[in-house]
């Protein structure tokens, strides 16, 4: 690591742990592990506060793009088990085609590889990519191998899951733009929806995708806002259930059982609502019980026909991908392009309701 950047962090750290009354030592390759004075928003169980974002806006058209080259860009995703991220590499394909880049797509294995992600972003600045475009697994621990990146002047462009505002700031990791939704606003989008079908009453809960990760906390946010509008709904339970599927299951069948008089459910996504669905019906409660979600897949059409899932938002990783590889070719025929830009959320409803 450059000396300099050392030298900050590690005067951030020590300025972080007198105010917090901690002990002055921590590893700069820890930036980003577990709770702790480095790491507020966790130790707080806080999403980073909106007001020190920079406003959002819409994708520049960057009219009459070329590439002078063709370059070689790399996308890292979290993982190819969820088709969020098949759907994202789609988007990103196409538009490196029509520009006449060489994209080279990776994801590491699961939802909590976040290591194995890291090895990836290693992996690209060793074979010399032109830009790397990256939906981190984790806010946090990404930014040390991304600040290597940067040092070898490998530009990083973010995509979907916002990296921390404050872990990027101690590492002085220089991000070009911050690409994707508002989620916490997708969030209450669809959780409005949801009390409302209640009828504004009732015992809900919340899966949560893996904790102290931006959008995940930002979704949850946006339920905790909902439920603050409406009175008459009452908070049951909320856990993670790690983006997966498999954990959507377990988690809301204990949950179900602990909670037998829940009515409605918010899944932070759709692969949750789907184990979700699963254990709701083994507990033979299917109609019984509202679902809501996010991401849109394909996968779930066919409970959104059914009824059995309520609603979902639709949060477009084909344009998050697209806009991604076309703000690295912009960059790298020296357009200046925005710190932060937007991707809609759209709310999706089913045909009919269960019942
Ligand atoms: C997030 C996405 C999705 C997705 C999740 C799982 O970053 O925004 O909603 O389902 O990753 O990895």
């Amino acid at each position: 690591m450059h000396s300099a950047k050392l030298a900050l962090i590690i005067a951030l750290a020590i300025t972080v742990c007198f105010v917090a009354g901690c002990p002055q030592e921590q590893d700069v390759d820890d930036l980003s592990t577990g709770p702790g004075p480095m790491d507020p928003y966790k130790a707080e169980g806080d999403p980073p506060p909106d007001e020190e974002l920079p406003p959002a806006v819409e994708m520049p058209e960057f009219t009459d793009l070329a590439a002078s080259e063709p370059y070689r860009i790399a996308l890292i995703m979290k993982t190819m088990s969820n088709p969020f991220f098949q759907t994202m590499g789609e988007g990103a394909e196409a538009e490196a085609e029509a520009l006449g880049i060489e994209l080279i797509t990776t994801a590491a294995p699961k939802e909590t590889s976040d290591e194995k992600q890291a090895g990836l972003v290693e992996n690209a600045i060793a074979s010399g990519v032109a830009a790397i475009v990256i939906a981190p697994a984790d806010s946090k621990t990404l930014v040390p191998s991304l600040l290597k990146a940067d040092e070898a002047g490998i530009p990083v462009i973010n995509l979907d899951n916002r990296l921390d505002p404050i872990t990027v700031a101690m590492g002085e990791l220089n991000v070009v733009t911050f690409i994707g939704p508002d989620n916490a606003e997708g969030a209450e989008k669809a959780c409005a929806h949801l009390f409302e079908t209640m009828g504004g009453a009732g015992k809900v809960a919340m899966l949560e995708g893996i904790r102290g990760v931006v959008n995940a906390e930002k979704r949850k946010l946006g339920f905790e806002r909902a439920l603050a509008a409406n009175e008459g709904i009452e908070l049951a339970d909320s856990q993670s259930a790690s983006w997966e599927l498999e954990q959507g299951e377990s988690v809301f069948a204990n949950m179900l059982t602990a909670n037998p008089e829940i009515e409605g459910l918010f899944c932070a996504n759709d692969m949750m609502a789907l184990g979700a669905l699963r254990a709701i019906e083994s507990s033979g409660k299917s109609g019984e019980i509202l679902v809501a979600a996010y991401d849109n897949l394909d996968e779930v059409q066919p409970q959104l026909e059914s009824g059995e899932l309520l609603c979902t938002i639709e949060q477009h990783p084909d344009l998050m991908g697209a806009y991604g590889v076309r703000c690295a070719v912009a960059l790298l025929e020296g357009n200046e392009i925005p710190v932060d830009i937007a991707v809609p959320t759209d709310l999706v409803t089913g045909e009919v309701a269960p019942g």
